[in-house]
Protein backbone atom coordinates (compact mmCIF):
# COMPACT_ATOMS: atom_id res chain seq x y z
CA UNK A 1 0.00 0.00 0.00
CA UNK A 2 1.84 3.44 -1.01
CA UNK A 3 1.16 6.14 1.45
CA UNK A 4 1.89 9.62 -0.54
CA UNK A 5 2.06 12.21 2.66
CA UNK A 6 5.08 14.03 1.43
CA UNK A 7 5.25 17.27 -0.81
CA UNK A 8 8.66 18.27 -2.80
CA UNK A 9 9.64 21.41 -3.69
CA UNK A 10 12.10 22.49 -6.01
CA UNK A 11 13.49 24.53 -8.42
CA UNK A 12 16.09 26.27 -10.73
CA UNK A 13 17.04 23.20 -12.54
CA UNK A 14 17.75 25.43 -15.74
CA UNK A 15 17.70 22.25 -18.18
CA UNK A 16 19.34 23.50 -21.34
CA UNK A 17 21.82 25.63 -19.64
CA UNK A 18 25.18 25.12 -19.65
CA UNK A 19 25.37 22.93 -23.43
CA UNK A 20 24.29 19.76 -23.92
CA UNK A 21 26.08 17.71 -22.26
CA UNK A 22 26.05 19.42 -18.65
CA UNK A 23 22.62 19.69 -19.07
CA UNK A 24 22.48 15.92 -19.84
CA UNK A 25 24.23 15.26 -16.52
CA UNK A 26 21.82 17.55 -14.83
CA UNK A 27 18.80 16.00 -16.43
CA UNK A 28 19.49 12.96 -15.65
CA UNK A 29 20.62 13.33 -11.99
CA UNK A 30 17.05 15.16 -11.13
CA UNK A 31 15.56 12.28 -12.99
CA UNK A 32 16.62 10.45 -10.66
CA UNK A 33 15.35 12.58 -7.80
CA UNK A 34 12.29 12.09 -9.23
CA UNK A 35 12.51 8.54 -8.89
CA UNK A 36 13.18 8.38 -5.46
CA UNK A 37 10.48 10.69 -4.80
CA UNK A 38 7.81 8.52 -6.78
CA UNK A 39 6.64 6.47 -3.92
CA UNK A 40 5.66 8.53 -1.48
CA UNK A 41 4.98 12.06 -3.19
CA UNK A 42 1.33 13.48 -2.79
CA UNK A 43 2.46 16.60 -4.55
CA UNK A 44 5.77 18.07 -6.04
CA UNK A 45 5.52 21.86 -6.89
CA UNK A 46 8.45 22.94 -9.43
CA UNK A 47 8.74 26.80 -8.85
CA UNK A 48 10.52 27.98 -11.99
CA UNK A 49 13.62 27.86 -13.80
CA UNK A 50 12.95 24.33 -14.38
CA UNK A 51 14.26 25.24 -18.30
CA UNK A 52 16.85 27.89 -19.56
CA UNK A 53 14.32 28.34 -22.14
CA UNK A 54 10.82 27.08 -22.74
CA UNK A 55 8.55 28.83 -25.15
CA UNK A 56 5.57 27.29 -26.53
CA UNK A 57 4.20 27.72 -29.60
CA UNK A 58 0.41 26.89 -31.01
CA UNK A 59 1.61 23.82 -32.31
CA UNK A 60 5.15 23.07 -31.25
CA UNK A 61 7.34 22.95 -28.12
CA UNK A 62 11.32 23.28 -28.09
CA UNK A 63 13.53 19.93 -28.51
CA UNK A 64 14.98 17.93 -25.61
CA UNK A 65 14.60 17.12 -22.48
CA UNK A 66 12.99 13.70 -23.34
CA UNK A 67 14.08 11.66 -20.03
CA UNK A 68 12.85 14.05 -17.93
CA UNK A 69 9.51 14.78 -19.36
CA UNK A 70 8.87 11.24 -19.39
CA UNK A 71 9.85 10.83 -15.64
CA UNK A 72 7.16 13.53 -14.80
CA UNK A 73 4.64 11.88 -16.92
CA UNK A 74 5.38 8.67 -14.88
CA UNK A 75 5.33 10.56 -11.44
CA UNK A 76 1.51 12.41 -12.69
CA UNK A 77 0.68 8.65 -14.44
CA UNK A 78 1.23 7.03 -10.92
CA UNK A 79 -1.15 9.68 -9.02
CA UNK A 80 1.55 12.63 -8.03
CA UNK A 81 -0.26 16.16 -8.50
CA UNK A 82 2.07 18.55 -10.61
CA UNK A 83 2.54 22.23 -10.16
CA UNK A 84 5.10 24.27 -12.24
CA UNK A 85 5.54 28.08 -11.19
CA UNK A 86 6.30 30.18 -13.98
CA UNK A 87 10.39 31.34 -14.01
CA UNK A 88 11.83 34.14 -15.39
CA UNK A 89 13.76 31.67 -18.14
CA UNK A 90 10.45 29.46 -18.56
CA UNK A 91 7.35 31.60 -18.41
CA UNK A 92 6.01 31.26 -21.80
CA UNK A 93 4.13 27.80 -20.30
CA UNK A 94 0.67 28.11 -22.06
CA UNK A 95 -1.24 24.66 -22.21
CA UNK A 96 1.09 22.03 -23.48
CA UNK A 97 1.92 20.66 -19.69
CA UNK A 98 -1.64 21.05 -18.48
CA UNK A 99 -2.64 19.04 -21.41
CA UNK A 100 0.03 16.46 -21.47
CA UNK A 101 0.82 16.09 -17.39
CA UNK A 102 -2.09 17.74 -15.95
CA UNK A 103 -0.08 20.22 -14.58
CA UNK A 104 -1.22 23.70 -12.74
CA UNK A 105 0.46 26.17 -13.72
CA UNK A 106 1.06 28.69 -11.43
CA UNK A 107 2.17 32.45 -12.75
CA UNK A 108 3.18 34.39 -9.75
CA UNK A 109 2.45 33.67 -5.83
CA UNK A 110 0.67 30.13 -4.76
CA UNK A 111 -0.99 30.40 -1.16
CA UNK A 112 -1.84 27.20 0.32
CA UNK A 113 -2.70 25.34 3.44
CA UNK A 114 -1.12 22.05 3.88
CA UNK A 115 -0.87 19.95 6.66
CA UNK A 116 -2.69 22.71 9.00
CA UNK A 117 0.55 25.27 8.10
CA UNK A 118 -0.04 28.50 5.59
CA UNK A 119 2.35 28.89 2.83
CA UNK A 120 3.68 31.36 0.34
CA UNK A 121 5.35 30.26 -2.72
CA UNK A 122 6.61 32.21 -5.36
CA UNK A 123 9.72 31.62 -8.01
CA UNK A 124 11.23 34.90 -6.12
CA UNK A 125 11.71 37.21 -9.27
CA UNK A 126 10.41 40.85 -9.09
CA UNK A 127 9.20 40.40 -5.58
CA UNK A 128 10.20 43.08 -2.77
CA UNK A 129 12.18 46.11 -3.19
CA UNK A 130 14.38 47.39 -6.12
CA UNK A 131 15.03 45.66 -9.74
CA UNK A 132 12.57 47.83 -11.73
CA UNK A 133 14.67 47.65 -14.61
CA UNK A 134 13.46 43.23 -14.54
CA UNK A 135 9.79 44.35 -13.44
CA UNK A 136 9.54 46.57 -16.57
CA UNK A 137 10.90 43.83 -18.69
CA UNK A 138 8.60 41.03 -16.79
CA UNK A 139 5.67 43.03 -18.02
CA UNK A 140 6.82 43.38 -21.46
CA UNK A 141 8.01 39.47 -21.58
CA UNK A 142 4.80 38.61 -20.23
CA UNK A 143 2.12 40.64 -22.44
CA UNK A 144 -0.11 38.48 -24.96
CA UNK A 145 0.96 41.14 -27.86
CA UNK A 146 4.78 40.71 -27.07
CA UNK A 147 4.10 36.64 -26.97
CA UNK A 148 1.99 36.73 -29.82
CA UNK A 149 4.79 38.55 -31.69
CA UNK A 150 7.07 36.51 -30.49
CA UNK A 151 5.39 33.70 -31.89
CA UNK A 152 5.93 35.39 -35.21
CA UNK A 153 9.19 34.78 -35.53
CA UNK A 154 10.92 31.61 -36.71
CA UNK A 155 11.43 28.94 -33.85
CA UNK A 156 14.94 28.49 -35.44
CA UNK A 157 15.05 31.86 -34.77
CA UNK A 158 13.21 32.71 -31.96
CA UNK A 159 14.80 30.27 -29.76
CA UNK A 160 18.26 30.98 -31.21
CA UNK A 161 18.07 34.40 -30.42
CA UNK A 162 16.43 33.49 -26.38
CA UNK A 163 19.02 30.90 -26.17
CA UNK A 164 21.78 33.78 -26.43
CA UNK A 165 19.65 36.51 -24.09
CA UNK A 166 19.69 33.85 -21.54
CA UNK A 167 23.07 32.98 -21.77
CA UNK A 168 24.11 36.95 -20.67
CA UNK A 169 22.31 36.12 -17.44
CA UNK A 170 24.57 34.50 -15.31
CA UNK A 171 24.25 30.77 -13.59
CA UNK A 172 25.30 31.69 -9.98
CA UNK A 173 26.47 29.31 -7.34
CA UNK A 174 26.02 31.50 -3.87
CA UNK A 175 29.21 31.90 -2.42
CA UNK A 176 29.77 31.90 1.56
CA UNK A 177 30.00 36.01 1.24
CA UNK A 178 26.55 36.05 -0.33
CA UNK A 179 25.05 33.47 2.52
CA UNK A 180 26.34 36.21 4.98
CA UNK A 181 23.93 38.74 3.04
CA UNK A 182 20.77 36.75 4.35
CA UNK A 183 19.61 40.60 6.38
CA UNK A 184 20.00 41.96 2.77
CA UNK A 185 18.33 38.98 0.91
CA UNK A 186 15.40 40.94 -1.26
CA UNK A 187 13.18 37.98 -0.71
CA UNK A 188 13.77 38.04 3.13
CA UNK A 189 12.58 41.91 3.36
CA UNK A 190 9.50 41.10 0.87
CA UNK A 191 8.26 37.90 3.11
CA UNK A 192 8.95 40.46 6.60
CA UNK A 193 7.18 42.91 5.32
CA UNK A 194 4.46 40.67 4.34
CA UNK A 195 4.37 39.21 7.66
CA UNK A 196 3.37 42.27 9.08
CA UNK A 197 0.12 42.13 7.61
CA UNK A 198 -0.40 38.24 6.73
CA UNK A 199 0.80 35.28 8.90
CA UNK A 200 2.78 32.32 6.83
CA UNK A 201 4.16 29.72 8.25
CA UNK A 202 6.82 29.30 5.58
CA UNK A 203 7.75 31.63 2.50
CA UNK A 204 9.26 29.09 -0.38
CA UNK A 205 10.92 30.69 -2.98
CA UNK A 206 13.53 29.67 -5.23
CA UNK A 207 15.54 31.89 -7.95
CA UNK A 208 18.06 33.31 -5.57
CA UNK A 209 20.45 30.24 -6.32
CA UNK A 210 21.55 30.37 -2.49
CA UNK A 211 19.60 26.96 -0.65
CA UNK A 212 18.69 28.38 2.50
CA UNK A 213 16.03 27.82 5.60
CA UNK A 214 15.84 30.24 8.31
CA UNK A 215 13.75 31.92 11.07
CA UNK A 216 11.47 35.05 10.10
CA UNK A 217 9.98 35.01 13.74
CA UNK A 218 9.06 31.91 16.01
CA UNK A 219 6.39 30.46 13.64
CA UNK A 220 7.54 31.33 10.35
CA UNK A 221 10.21 30.32 8.10
CA UNK A 222 12.16 31.11 4.99
CA UNK A 223 12.85 28.48 2.60
CA UNK A 224 15.18 29.25 -0.61
CA UNK A 225 14.95 25.84 -2.56
CA UNK A 226 18.72 26.83 -4.18
CA UNK A 227 19.14 25.13 -7.63
CA UNK A 228 20.58 22.18 -9.21
CA UNK A 229 23.64 23.29 -10.95
CA UNK A 230 25.70 23.03 -7.83
CA UNK A 231 23.73 22.41 -4.76
CA UNK A 232 21.12 19.81 -5.76
CA UNK A 233 19.05 20.96 -3.21
CA UNK A 234 15.07 20.54 -2.83
CA UNK A 235 12.53 21.03 0.42
CA UNK A 236 10.13 18.02 1.62
CA UNK A 237 7.38 19.05 3.72
CA UNK A 238 5.85 16.06 6.11
CA UNK A 239 3.99 16.66 9.16
CA UNK A 240 3.86 20.52 9.28
CA UNK A 241 7.32 20.74 8.84
CA UNK A 242 9.75 21.54 5.54
CA UNK A 243 13.53 20.74 5.31
CA UNK A 244 15.87 21.14 2.98
CA UNK A 245 17.82 18.71 2.09
CA UNK A 246 20.54 17.60 -0.91
CA UNK A 247 19.85 14.60 -2.96
CA UNK A 248 24.01 14.27 -4.03
CA UNK A 249 26.77 15.87 -3.63
CA UNK A 250 27.15 19.14 -4.64
CA UNK A 251 28.78 19.10 -8.00
CA UNK A 252 31.27 21.65 -8.61
MN1 LIG B 1 14.93 32.62 -11.71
Amino acid sequence: MVTRNKIYFASDIHLGALGHASSRVREDRFVRWLGSIKHDAAELFLMGDVFEFWFEYKTVVPKGYIRFLGKLAELVDAGIKLYLFKGNHDMWMFDYFVNELNATIISDELILERQGKKLYLHHGDGLGPGDTKYKFLKKIFRSRFCQWLFERIHPNLGIGIANNWSQHSRVTNATGRERKLFENEWLVSFARETLKTTHYDYFVFGHRHIPMMVPLSDSSSYVNLGEWIFSNSYAIMENGQIQLLYFEPPTA
